[in-house]
């Protein structure tokens, strides 16, 4: 018996079919428990059990190319890399409610940087992930000499045969569930559901190589093509044109603040007491009805979108993935208009290349982690806290030059919101049992009291009179994962209706004189460039953009999510359900009321990725140079 055993666990096609047994398994258990990917019907259950079996076998019998000496370590190396590409997934997904993809790793120093956030994604339970590695090396290890892995060409040619049976069942399954899904490039969640992480890669290698290629071979023409989009399209202009004209901007970025917050309040007292009083505040144009369209580049996708009027990119950070392009970026913009910009920012100057990407949108000055004072007891998490963040920017403000257009970007209210001062702590948590929800109102709490001390030290400093402060929400801060509790907190179950509406971030404008109200206007962050820059006084009429001024009244309600949401003055539709649903009321309605908006959506979000791809920016100049001479406003006479 003992033999019998012993020959078994020397044998190599054994060993190879245990192995893949294990990594099937704990794929799908992966899949299946770690990862919210909505399974519809008994269809899609069977596609997710099937789906890593045909990847598995492919790529572990790659390492029969290796010779027969190196093959057992091969196999063992490609073993742990699937093991670790679907770890590493499972982690990310914690957090971000999304999948790895190559942009997203070529940020890694951003992923080096993660330091608390990351150990707090991780548990004790994790080290299950690597059982089976350790496992499989031991055995190998115990039978080395006797075990290898050589099979019969006939074996080899059957093992392969099935991995392709496999692959193709799964993709004509897949199709039958979603016919366009490996063109609909911005619904990860759907291919993992229907293709599995590990030809999700595959697929995003692919697109990336794809990626790199477009802007090789993009032509001026296609520029043209934008352009007719744009002209189609009504750009109405506010009647507040030039209204704070030559005035200093203030642009604060609001770490994951959701606009559900505004008014919230926990046993009676309330959230954000300083962002209530302004959003009432007569001179505050408030809107309570303006999206994020941030993606995977979070933070810096606001920053993008707002900056540019372009939309971010579906897969990964533009920060990232395109700062060699040209762009025609606000504090650019601006610097014509005698302004002087700047960033501040208590974080690495390196975390989303900003360091990189900030002087390619024509920032002046980066005021970044190295220009502060940074201690352990003024940090908590990503670095600086808020408050001793505002504090010291004071001396750096006063000593610009004037105009100034700068942005602060806030900190401390970022995942997984902890506070590590009983000082700091302002509000009691709520009590969902939800940690990540129960903690957010206390951090959110902090963040409120920064802006409110930096109010009050800029009205001391002088600094308040002249300048036009600009409150946003960077993105969402509450993902998917916690609909429960979240249900709790808004006390109506999360649908995919409610889920859209809370990635409502609030859009605030506030400067001494200006006529404020509150605006129910449906916008987003594309239009922050032409609504500020139409205030500024700033003719933005031959730019390529695709928002629109917030304050022109006969402008088309409209905002479009980066996941192909859709929010009119009528519809609510949802990118990642499809489903569509009356903004007034919230009951679902039929696909199809919600096909035109639908269809605009995807123009536009295509047109601006062929901007951003193809680095189209880059033609503006020669269309300059094809213009006469005397149409030249700058020609020096
Ligand atoms: C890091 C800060 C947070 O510098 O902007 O980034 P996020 O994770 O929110 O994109
Ligand atoms: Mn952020």
């Amino acid at each position: 018996m003992n033999k019998r055993v012993d020959r078994l666990l020397q044998n190599g096609l054994f060993f190879f079919l245990i192995a893949t047994v294990l990594l099937w398994a704990k794929s799908y258990l992966a899949f299946r428990f770690s990862f919210n990917l909505d399974l519809e019907n008994t269809t899609q259950e069977y596609i997710l059990a099937l789906t890593p079996l045909g990847s598995i076998l492919f790529f572990l019998g790659l390492s029969f190319i290796f010779p027969k000496a190196k093959r057992i370590k091969a196999f063992l190396t490609l073993y742990f890399i699937m093991s670790f590409v679907l770890f590493a997934n499972v982690v990310y997904y914690r957090f971000f409610n999304d999948f790895i993809t190559i942009p997203v790793l070529m940020q890694y120093k951003n992923f080096a940087q993660l330091g608390g956030s990351a150990k707090s994604l991780m548990s004790f339970t994790d080290l299950l992930f690597w059982v089976d590695v350790v496992a499989l090396m031991v055995w190998a290890r115990m039978k080395k000499g006797t075990l290898t892995l050589s099979v019969k060409k006939r074996t080899m040619g059957a093992l392969f045969a099935t991995a392709l049976l496999a692959i193709s069942l799964n993709l004509n399954m897949a199709n039958d569930e979603r016919s366009e899904l490996l063109t609909r490039t911005f619904d990860r969640a759907m291919f993992v559901k229907l293709m599995g992480v590990y030809n999700f890669h595959l697929y995003d290698s692919i697109m990336t190589a794809n990626t790199q290629s477009h802007r090789v071979f993009a032509e001026s023409d296609e520029l043209t093509e934008v352009r007719s989009y744009l002209s189609s399209q009504k750009d109405p202009k506010s009647e507040n044109f030039g209204e704070l004209e030559g005035k200093n901007v203030v642009l604060i970025s609001m770490e994951s603040l959701q606009n559900f917050i505004i008014d919230y309040k926990v046993n009676g007292k309330e959230v954000t007491p300083f962002l209530n009083d302004l959003v009432r505040d007569k001179n505050t144009l408030y809107f309570n009805n303006f999206y994020h369209n941030t993606g995977q580049g979070k933070t810096s996708d606001a920053e993008f979108t707002i900056a540019n009027s372009l939309y971010p990119l579906p897969r990964g950070a533009v920060f990232t993935t395109n700062a060699g392009n040209e762009f025609n970026a606000t504090p650019e913009i601006l610097k014509e208009k005698g302004y002087t910009s700047a960033v501040f920012h208590g974080n690495n100057d390196s975390f989303w290349n900003r360091d990189v990407m900030y002087p390619a949108l024509g920032y002046d000055r980066f005021f970044s982690k190295k220009d502060y004072n940074v201690t352990t007891e003024n940090s908590v998490n990503y670095g600086l806290k808020d408050i001793p963040f505002f504090k010291q920017s004071m001396s750096k403000i006063k000593g610009l030059e004037k105009p100034y257009y700068t942005k602060f970007i806030t900190l401390t209210h970022h995942y997984p919101f902890v506070l590590n001062d009983e000082e700091d702590v302002m509000i009691d948590r709520t009590n969902t049992g939800d940690g990540t929800v129960d903690r957010y109102f206390q951090t959110a709490r902090y963040m409120d009291k920064s802006l409110e001390t930096f109010m009050e030290d800029m009205k001391k400093a002088g600094e308040y009179e002249d300048t036009v402060f600009v409150f946003y929400g960077d993105h969402y801060g509450i993902s998917e994962n916690h609909n429960r509790a979240m249900a709790e907190i808004t006390g109506t179950e999360i649908r995919p209706f409610e889920h859209t509406q809370l990635q409502r971030v609030p859009f605030i404008i506030h400067s001494p004189g200006l006529e404020g109200k509150t605006m129910d206007t449906v916008g987003s962050q594309i239009d922050v460039k032409p609504t500020i820059l139409n205030l500024l006084g700033v003719e933005t009429e031959d730019d390529i953009q695709f928002g629109t001024d917030l304050l022109a009244k006969d402008r088309e309600d409209l905002a479009i999510l980066r996941d192909g949401s859709v929010i009119t003055d009528k519809y609510v539709y949802d990118g990642e359900s499809e489903k569509c649903y009356d903004k007034a009321t919230g009951q679902e309605l039929e696909g199809s009321e919600c096909d035109t908006i639908v269809q605009k959506a995807q123009t536009e979000l295509n047109l601006s990725d062929k901007l951003v791809y193809g680095d189209l920016l880059r033609f503006l100049d020669d269309e300059e140079e094809d213009k006469p001479l005397t149409d030249s406003p700058n020609e020096e006479k």
